[in-house]
């Protein structure tokens, strides 16, 4: 049986490693559709007891993927790649070595923005993007897996969206696609159209995203802003040959 001593580790390890947000949930507390989600995919989920979130803020996730392995950037997907370690080492070393089931990286069909929001972690934004006080809008979801262990639950209280104390949205006047708005969900068509376009201002970077003074120092570096934006720019290429 674990101790809450070797749990803690396991959050530490995570922690100096860049995935410094955690959510643990009960399989009892979370809502009906989520459930038959996991079913549909052929999961026995009474095999389990609790379902781990694990996401990443700022820039140190990035910095220890430079530092630790550049072999890692010859694949696909390094992030993924990573993470999916990562959660593997520590339950392994940490969290007594039990039965998961991986369920994100990779391409099932949950969505990760709506246990986002049950994390505490998330709020709407005018960029579809999620926001919150303390991370803004540089956060994202790393890993999600169902383990068969008793962990402490863990989630952050849900907070207010810092967008609903800002006047000028400073995101909505600087897209120049004008695909975001304070009052209608964003244009994701209209966005994507943009960005493809072969001088566009937005291939490998959101000049909305980077106007937003929630969080900034959080901002990732202009190396990883541009990675994940042309890796997105890839997918809607394909969309729209
Ligand atoms: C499919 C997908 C995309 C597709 C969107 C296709 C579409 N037609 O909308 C593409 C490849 C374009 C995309 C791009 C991006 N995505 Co995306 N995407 C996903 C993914 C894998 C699935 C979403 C889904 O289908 N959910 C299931 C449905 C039922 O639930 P839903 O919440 O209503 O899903 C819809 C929206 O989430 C929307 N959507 C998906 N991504 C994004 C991003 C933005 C900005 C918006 C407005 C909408 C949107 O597409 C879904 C279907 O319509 C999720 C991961 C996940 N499993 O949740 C990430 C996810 C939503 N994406 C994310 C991010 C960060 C991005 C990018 C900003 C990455 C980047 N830096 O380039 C870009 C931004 C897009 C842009 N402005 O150009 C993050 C959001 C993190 C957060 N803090 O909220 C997620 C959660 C991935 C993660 N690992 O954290 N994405």
């Amino acid at each position: 049986m674990m101790s809450r001593v070797e749990f803690d580790r396991g959050i530490t390890f995570l922690e100096e490693n860049g995935i410094n947000l955690v959510a643990i949930f009960d399989l009892n507390d979370l809502p009906d559709r989520l459930h038959l989600d996991i079913k549909k995919l052929g999961i026995e989920i009474k095999a389990y007891q609790r379902l781990v979130l694990l996401g990443h803020s700022g820039r140190t996730l990035w910095k220890v993927l430079k530092d630790q392995d550049k072999k890692l950037f010859d694949s696909n997907a390094p992030i993924d790649q990573f993470s999916q370690q990562i959660s593997e080492y520590t339950v392994k070393a940490y969290w007594g070595d039990v039965k998961t089931e991986m369920l994100y990286p990779g391409d099932n069909p949950i969505s990760l923005q709506q246990l986002g929001k049950m994390a505490g972690w998330h709020h709407d934004s005018p960029m579809g993007v999620g926001i919150n006080e303390e991370h803004g809008l540089w956060f994202a979801y790393r890993a999600l897996f169902l383990i068969d262990a008793p962990l402490p639950l863990m989630k952050q209280p849900q907070g207010v969206s810092p967008c609903e104390s800002c006047f000028d949205a400073p995101c909505v006047v600087t897209c120049p696609a004008t695909a975001l708005s304070s009052s209608e969900s964003f244009k994701i068509e209209r966005c994507s159209q943009f960005r493809i376009k072969s001088a566009s201002p937005c291939r490998d970077r959101c000049l909305a995203r980077e106007s937003c003074s929630v969080a900034s120092e959080q901002r990732y570096n202009r190396e990883q802003i541009s990675y994940h934006y042309l890796q997105s720019l890839a997918v809607i290429q394909e969309y729209y040959p």
